[in-house]
């Protein structure tokens, strides 16, 4: 009967949600052990957090329904690319491109699409690099590919996008207009300190790196 149905339906987009959390778990590791990796050379994080998430259901219905399209298992594989979300806060601009690099390079990942919201960054401010990755994920009777989207940022930009993304949903105010325009001089801030920032790392390191060759004899061979 038509619960059955349902009920069949409810089952079978548990399993695919499963399988997308598999997937989070797998990218996630990889991110992880980048991160150790780094660390371990540099004695700095190239990663502040990884945070992820799997699409709601009714986010999911409702991103499919406002393109016109019918929800289903096979809609929300093939014509949704977030529904499994990867979070990757960095300190640095130059840690974001590393980072992604190192991940997108590995055999196992298959990068499908890339958009660099930080060199374009979204009219109303908004700046990220969005990478949306394909990955193999092992299950008892067969293989899948998985897609999942992963999102770098700086602190900077994370707490710009955190604070819009709350001001968003009061969006009926009537100054709406001037919030607009301030959010997006916020956002021209940021991205200017987040290029500062950098820039006072990399003088700190030069100057690291001019002082021990000043005394080699500090580290006898
Ligand atoms: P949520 O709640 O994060 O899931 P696409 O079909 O992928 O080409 P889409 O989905 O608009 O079109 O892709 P895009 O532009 O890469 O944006 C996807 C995600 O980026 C959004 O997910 C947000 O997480 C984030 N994002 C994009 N633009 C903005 C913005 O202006 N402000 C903030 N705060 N976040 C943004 P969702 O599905 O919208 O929501």
């Amino acid at each position: 009967g038509h619960g059955d149905d349902l009920l069949t339906h409810i089952i079978q987009f548990n399993e695919l949600m499963m399988r997308y959390q598999a997937a989070i778990k797998e990218v996630s590791t990889k991110l992880e052990i980048l991160k150790s990796d780094f660390q371990m050379r540099n004695q700095r994080s190239s990663i502040e957090s990884i945070q992820s998430r799997i699409k709601k259901p009714a986010s999911i219905l409702k991103k499919l329904s406002s393109r016109g399209i019918e929800a289903n298992l096979e809609t929300i594989r093939t014509q949704l690319s977030d529904v499994a979300g990867i979070r990757v806060i960095c300190p640095f601009i130059d840690d974001i491109y590393q980072v992604a690099e190192q991940l997108a390079i590995q055999d196992d990942i298959r990068v499908l699409r890339v958009k660099d919201y930080i060199q374009n960054p979204k009219p109303n401010g908004y700046r990220s690099y969005h990478m949306i990755l394909e990955v193999p994920v092992f299950f008892m009777d067969n293989k899948e590919l998985m897609q999942v989207e992963v999102q770098f940022r700086t602190v900077a930009m994370d707490f710009w996008a955190s604070l819009e993304h709350q001001i968003k949903y009061k969006r009926d105010i009537p100054d709406a207009e001037e919030l607009v325009r301030e959010l997006k001089s916020c956002a021209d801030i940021i991205a200017e300190t987040d290029r500062k920032m950098l820039e006072l790392r990399r003088r700190m390191e030069q100057q690291k790196g001019s002082e021990t060759e000043k005394c080699p004899l500090e580290f006898p061979e």
